[in-house]
Order: C-alpha cells, then structure tokens, then sequence
C-alpha cells in the first residue's frame, strides 16, 4: 500500500540525548537505532519512500522529558527539543512530516502551556509522553491520573488533539520482579506491564467520566490490554473499593482510546484488537527507528485484511485523528 502514515515514530534531540535508556542489543542493532534517531535525510526519508510511507508522524524518543527530575530542565528540554523537531522535520518537509509535542508533565501547567505553543505556534498534531514523569528524583515517578494532572488533561481536551501514551521502563526501586531477567526489563515486557497499567489508572481513576472527549493513544497493539479487558471488569465488578464509574470499561477503552501497530506485527492479535475495538480505532505504526520499516510493511501490506481495511489503517484513520 502507497500513503501509509506512520504515527510512533522517534527522533532524539541534542539535549534529550543523554536520556536515552540502555538498550542490551547487538552493536548491529544499536548503529541503525542511533542512525535513525539523529538523522532526516540520509536513512529516514528513502526508508519511508522505499516501503510507501507517505508521512511520519514523529515524537522525542524515550524517555526523553520524563526522565528529568527537575521541573525547570524538564521545561526547559520539551521546548528544546520541540522547536528542532520543527525546523528540523517540519519546516523541511511540511509534507512529510508531522509532529507529537513532548511535555514536561513534572509541571502540569507548563506542560499545558508548551503544548498549546506546539499545537497553535509549530502546527504540532499532539503531544507524547514517554509514560510517567519523574519528579524531584529519579526513584520518584508520578502517573497522569493524579488529580494535580487535571488542568494538563482540560487543555488537551480544549485543545481536541490525541495524546501518546509511550511506554518507558518501571522506575529503579520497582524492577524487582525482572531480577535476574534483564530480557524481560525493556520493550519486550516490562514497557507493555508499565503503559496498560498506566492506562488503567487513567480509566479507573474516573478521568474519562471527568473528560469524556480525551483521545489517548497506546501502541504495540494495546500494550496487552485488550484481550484481559473481560476479566479486568469481571474482578471490577466484585471488588469492593468504592469507585463509581459511568460505564463499564471496556467502553472507555473504545470511546477514549486509539491502538497502533508499533512493534507488534502479528496477525491474530491485529484481528482480535479490531474485534474488540472496531476498524476505525487502530492506526498502522512502525516505532522507527526501533523497529525495521521493511518487517513492519512486509507485514501489513501482506496481513489478510481487505483492501478497504488495510486503507483506514494505513492512513484515513490518521487523517481524521490528527486533522492532516
Ligand atoms: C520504543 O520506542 O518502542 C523503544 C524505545 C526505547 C527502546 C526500545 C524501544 O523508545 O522499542
Ligand atoms: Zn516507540
């Protein structure tokens, strides 16, 4: 298919650099990553033209503005790294090219404020957050759940622009359970455990009863939340904690939330996260530059769905979500 638009795709800035996590992979590996990262022209843009990607729509790189504990550099580095994203993709290539705004969540205000700057002064589409933000230390992280987030969450609504859920690893004091398994400690498990909790905390939390026209975006085709939604509601239903919801959760996972293809190119979970969600919910996404461009098109573009399916996928569904 010619047009896709890719919707979780990376770039780091200069001074987000030194933010970037450890990654356990092969030197092979780690070169295309730090290639792509840092580059427009000389890998990005043929890889886009070579597997019929029409846009990226590009976002700061994990973990990025949330990993800094303290609040000023957080500022400070969101606005850095949104303006070179600006020059650096948009102005260039204003065709091929949209942006995600990275927000300092350690100050709910200012990341507002930042947003609203991206979105109405650099034509921003979003924002992302690379998951929770530390805040004071780097053993402290605060999920967006937290009543102090609601006037961040009331400007996206104002703003009516989705908002990117990215994963990022469990804080230092929380990794327990992944001792002795540093496989399991990064995007191949322990990102997925972080984002879905994240996004249940969100749910259960009432934030969509508070603000019922958010638009939230999870990748890797929903982080795993999908197919355990049943028995999350099941247990919800007997457990005696007192939270009042207006409806069941599953309903706000279809009225509130977007699922893309990132890094997860695997058939019967594609089919079952439609199933549950409906064709209009999910996104076609690589996660350039961690993942191969070539693998993910090979996939989607040979994945069984009809070629009316495969179009909103690979582009309508973008162009409506982000106005483009
Ligand atoms: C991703 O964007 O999915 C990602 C990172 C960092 C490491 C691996 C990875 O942001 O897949
Ligand atoms: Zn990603």
């Amino acid at each position: 298919m010619t047009g896709k638009i890719a919707i979780e795709e990376h770039f780091v800035s200069k001074e987000a650099t030194p933010y970037l996590p450890p990654l356990g992979v092969t030197v092979a590996v780690q070169k295309r990553i730090d290639d792509g990262l840092g580059d427009v022209e000389r890998y990005r843009l043929p890889e886009m033209y070579k597997n019929g990607i029409d846009v990226q729509i590009v976002s700061l790189t994990a973990d990025g503005v949330q990993l800094e504990p303290d609040r000023d550099k957080a500022v400070k580095i969101a606005k850095l790294a949104n303006d070179e994203l600006a020059e650096r993709f948009l102005a260039k290539y204003p065709t091929r090219f949209a942006g995600l705004a990275a927000v300092p969540l350690q100050d709910p205000k200012a990341a507002a404020d930042e947003l609203q700057r991206s979105i109405e002064q650099l034509g921003f589409k979003g924002a992302l957050a690379n998951g929770f933000s530390n805040v004071e230390d780097l053993d402290t992280g605060e999920y967006y759940d937290l009543p102090k987030f609601w006037p961040f969450w009331e400007r996206v609504q104002e703003l009516d622009v989705p908002f990117y859920l990215h994963p990022r690893g469990p804080l230092d004091s929380q990794q327990r359970i992944y001792e002795g398994h540093p496989e399991l400690l990064g995007p191949a498990w322990a990102f997925g455990v972080e984002t879905s909790t994240h996004a249940l905390r969100l749910i259960t939390s009432g934030l969509f009863d508070r603000f019922p026209k958010l638009k939230i975006i999870i990748g890797h085709l929903g982080e795993g939340l999908v197919p355990m939604m049943w028995r999350v509601q099941n247990r919800f239903d007997y457990a005696s904690f007192g939270k009042r919801l207006e409806k069941p959760l599953m309903q706000y996972l279809k009225d509130n939330f977007f699922i893309t293809t990132s890094g997860n190119f695997h058939t019967p979970t594609l089919v079952n996260v439609i199933a549950e969600m409906g064709i209009d919910r999910i996104l076609f996404s690589v996660d350039y530059p961690y993942e191969r461009t070539d693998q993910a098109v090979q996939w989607f573009d040979n994945c069984g769905l009809s070629e009316e399916d495969r179009q909103r996928i690979g582009r309508l569904n973008a162009l409506r979500l982000f106005k483009l």
